[in-house]
């Protein structure tokens, strides 16, 4: 790199972020903690990542707010008060902006601002960080924040520059809102995200078509309102549910079942599997028994067990067919619903499954299917993410040599911890690939406790006097195939979701997130750490 393009004269700081979500929020504050000058960068107009963006009707966080929150400060603890079990996306929203200001971090942050490069400069032993705006920073740690879910997909069909209807990304939504009211609106999508549009607009559209591609193994939500004593008892208890979230696979307050579901009598696992489904949460999958996900034999009864419920709340039997899945009941991520199944029981709402009838072209009115032509007002596109190394697809991020992070990751994303990658020094990431992800993991969990790591691994750098910390490239390669190696024990990598990239064309099948469970990743973490960050090098 030329001394002219090294940023020679450019702002230095410790520390830049990207993303001013719900780790990036964390890191800042850990980052200032250590008497580090940090500078964070957020594309969104505001605090929020995930909550900033989806603000699409009934946006809603499926993990329980008794553990979906933060714990470093025990201030936050006694002062915030969630009001539902769980919380709405204004909600998830307005506590990011309360943590925000309650512990200043908005000065540290540039809003609007994407980071389009960061190159690493060998001879200085520094990042160089180019935003969208021409701003260079130079810094010593460039850590990223910039989430899992961040990069929205579109249908690859023609048509859409000469369409007249609206179309709206689920991840995109307008923020004064839309008024469907009277309006004919097509949704693509029924994952996580179109199942909570879809059961939030169906009593007010005109009509409504869902085009569904892969139905899902959707579980009732049980979201009752919280008061004072419920305030008052997760204050007393917020330290045992730290823990337990630290001892659990899943990073929630559930344990997996230990017994296996084939060990026990049908009315016994029928009546297990009731209690379960009354909780109404994800515990359901991930404090099911801990073999469903394993064996096929296992999954098969509580897959079924599931289908019954979905069939027995949709009228027409043809169209309950349509919404039955065929693959092994939570080998992709498990939809809460309120109210789903029952909007297709609807007059004004129809479903087409696009296996059987696909989706050929937009058209000036619509969307074409090979038995004819839809007409819409809006689409509402809930058709996902380029998930996990997508989000860096949008950053041209050089390591030593000017080698390419994006093309590195192109056959496999090797990424030690999923916190570093070699080649790449004094390059963290917080939820990057082969890290636990959103999907297997109550995301602050999993993201805090990369969070705390790097805290402490840069705190040591600094105490050793040490600048430089990398991967060794054995290390990475051989957490990879842990991963696998986990993954491949799963019904998991032959269901397609976009755990494995199958939801993108061309994109590598590999599996995106540690799957291992979130207990076994904080044991493999600390132990790394203690034995003086074994598998990385320092300098
Ligand atoms: P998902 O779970 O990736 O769901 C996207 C949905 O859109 C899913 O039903 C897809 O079908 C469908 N899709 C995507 N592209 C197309 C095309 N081209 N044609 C038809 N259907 C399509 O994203 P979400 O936003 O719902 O949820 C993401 C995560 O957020 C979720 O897992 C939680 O962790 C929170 P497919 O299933 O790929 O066949």
């Amino acid at each position: 790199m030329s001394s002219a393009n090294s940023g020679a004269d450019a702002r230095t700081v410790d520390v830049v972020i990207v993303g001013a979500g719900f780790a990036g929020l964390h890191l800042l504050y850990r980052m200032r903690e250590l008497g580090l000058s940090v500078q964070s960068f957020e594309a969104g107009g505001d605090v929020g990542g995930t909550w900033y963006w989806n603000r699409y009707p009934g946006a809603r966080c499926d993990s329980p707010s008794s553990s979906y929150q933060y714990f470093f400060s025990r201030e936050l603890l006694e002062e915030w008060q969630w009001s539902q079990r769980f919380p709405p996306q204004s909600e998830a929203l307005a506590y990011l902006n309360y943590v925000a200001d309650r512990f200043d971090l908005r000065d540290h942050i540039q809003f609007d601002t994407r980071v389009v490069s960061a190159h690493y400069d060998e001879d200085r032993d520094r990042w160089r960080i180019e935003t969208d705006a021409g701003e260079i920073l130079v810094t010593r740690f460039f850590i990223s924040a910039i989430g899992v879910l961040t990069e929205p997909l579109v249908p690859d069909l023609p048509g859409q520059d000469k369409a007249r209807p609206k179309f709206l990304h689920t991840c995109r939504w307008p923020h004064g809102g839309v008024d469907f009211r009277g309006k004919r609106v097509g949704v693509i999508g029924t994952g996580a995200t179109g199942i909570q549009v879809i059961q939030s607009i169906a009593g007010e559209v005109a009509s409504l078509t869902v085009f569904q591609r892969t139905p899902n193994y959707a579980i009732p939500i049980r979201n009752p309102a919280l008061d004072e004593t419920d305030w008052q008892t997760r204050r007393d208890q917020a330290d045992a549910t730290h823990a337990l979230t630290h001892e659990t696979f899943s990073g929630f307050e559930y344990h997996l079942n230990p017994q296996s579901a084939l060990d026990v009598s049908d009315s016994e696992r029928r009546a297990y599997l009731e209690e379960l489904w009354a909780d109404g949460s994800l515990s359901f999958w991930v404090g099911n028994y801990h073999d469903i996900l394993a064996s096929e034999a296992a999954n098969a009864p509580v897959a079924e067990f599931v289908r019954e419920k979905i069939r027995a709340r949709v009228d027409d039997p043809a169209t309950a067919e349509k919404l039955m899945p065929d693959y092994p009941y939570g080998s992709r991520r498990v939809p809460l619903e309120n109210g789903y199944f029952e909007v297709y029981n609807q007059d004004n709402v129809t479903l087409i499954d696009v296996n059987e009838d696909p989706m050929q072209a937009f058209t000036e009115q619509g969307i074409r299917t090979a038995s004819g032509e839809h007409k819409f007002d809006y689409i509402v596109l809930a058709t996902g993410f380029d998930a996990v190394t997508g989000s860096y697809s949008r950053i041209d991020i050089r390591g030593r040599d000017g080698a390419s992070l994006n093309a590195k990751w192109a056959q496999r994303p090797l990424a030690y911890l999923g916190i570093q990658s070699a080649g790449f020094p004094n390059l963290f990431m917080v939820t990057g690939p082969t890290a636990p992800t959103t999907a297997f993991c109550n995301y602050p969990t999993c993201g805090g406790m990369q969070v705390e790591w790097v805290t402490d691994c840069i705190r040591h750098l600094t105490r050793q006097g040490l600048t430089r910390i990398e991967p060794e490239p054995a290390a990475e390669v051989e957490w990879a195939d842990h991963v696998d190696e986990v993954a491949n024990m799963t019904l998991i990598p032959a269901t397609k979701s976009w755990w494995m990239g199958s939801n993108v064309g061309g994109k590598a099948h590999s599996v995106l997130g540690y799957i291992g469970g979130a207990n076994e990743y904080k044991r493999i973490c600390d132990e790394v750490a203690a034995e003086n960050y074994k598998g990385f090098e320092t300098a």
